[in-house]
């Protein structure tokens, strides 16, 4: 597809008995096979800008596929894991050209061709507009789904002069026209970072939503069965893990979820055959420290595969 690029990720010399997430990609598919699962990038942060956030998040797909490439398939797993991989195919990025409103439609269209055949995208955002193209894949496939989202915001905010930006893809989604979202599940909202409207809006499309010190295993495990759609698009806002963890975000968070709660989440996630799609958004490079976010958002996804091995 011309929409999409890809760059050439520095792998260790290939090892039989050391493989490396890089060296197994697509391994295993051939001809017209499909893949049981794609990885996409996204890297656009106009979405940010527009936000009045800092931007940094479009380098974030290159620096997670880094992470990602060089780290082993599970060892205790072994071959689920390594198969899974094997049929897993990294189709590159969006080639965005920072107009978020075109970028999100060709986003969308990448993932309703692959709802439709039921495979899994797993997409690297890019600022949380990400978030709103991901979803126009359920609309444009006219599937309906619930939309899962772990984050330190609503993201339910008005547009902004009539533009679309990295904190209003859920209202977008709760009113498309489509009527695709059914319900709308938020966790890991930091009350600093929440207005009043916002839980209005939440409430008044019946979602439902839970505050950071609310938000555990139990309570995430909850939402991910709290609805009736079939599906449930899932999407992880790096910035509701604490700052200590995820340095490298458009907007970081001082009193966020600790990583073991987040990758249990993604994990579970993964595990759940109602989960038709992920994404990892927000990790911004520009301001990481020694890759601690864009790490972190590699072994998000490497939780979820694990989870979908094991389906
Ligand atoms: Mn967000």
């Amino acid at each position: 597809m011309s929409q999409l690029k890809k760059e050439e990720i520095p792998l260790p010399e290939p090892d039989d008995e050391d493989p490396r997430i890089g060296h197994l990609l697509g391994k295993k598919l051939s001809g017209n096979s499909s893949p049981r699962a794609v990885i996409v990038g996204f890297p656009s942060d106009e979405g940010v800008r527009r936000n009045g956030g800092r931007p940094g998040a479009a380098d974030a797909p290159l620096e997670i596929r880094k992470m990602l490439y060089k780290m082993t398939p599970d060892a205790e797993s072994g071959e689920p894991f390594k198969g899974l991989i094997e049929h897993t195919n990294d189709i590159g990025d969006v080639e965005v050209l920072d107009d978020v409103e075109a970028d999100q439609e060709v986003l969308g269209n990448i993932v309703a061709g692959y709802l439709e055949q039921e495979v899994v995208p797993i997409i690297m955002g890019g600022g949380h507009e990400t978030a709103f193209g991901h979803f126009l894949g359920y609309a444009k496939a006219q599937l309906e789904t619930a939309i899962f989202n772990l984050d330190a915001h609503t993201d339910v905010r008005p547009l902004k002069n009539g533009q679309a930006h990295s904190g209003s893809p859920f209202r977008q989604a709760m009113e498309h026209e489509s009527g695709c979202c059914s319900k709308y599940l938020v966790a890991g909202l930091q009350p600093n970072a929440v207005a009043e409207s916002h839980l209005h809006f939440i409430d008044h499309h019946s979602g439902q939503y839970h505050f950071k010190d609310a938000t555990n295993i139990t309570t995430i495990s909850g939402l991910f069965h709290a609805h009736d759609a079939g599906r449930l698009m899932v999407t992880f806002d790096m910035d509701a893990v604490d700052q200590a963890f995820a340095p490298g975000v458009s907007a970081p968070c001082g009193n966020g979820v600790q990583p073991d709660l987040w990758l249990t989440a993604a994990y579970l996630a993964g595990r759940n055959e109602k989960v038709t799609s992920f994404d990892v958004s927000e990790v911004n490079p520009k301001y990481d420290r020694d890759h601690q976010a864009a790490r972190l958002a590699a072994l998000t996804i490497w939780h979820f595969l694990l989870g979908l091995s094991q389906r």
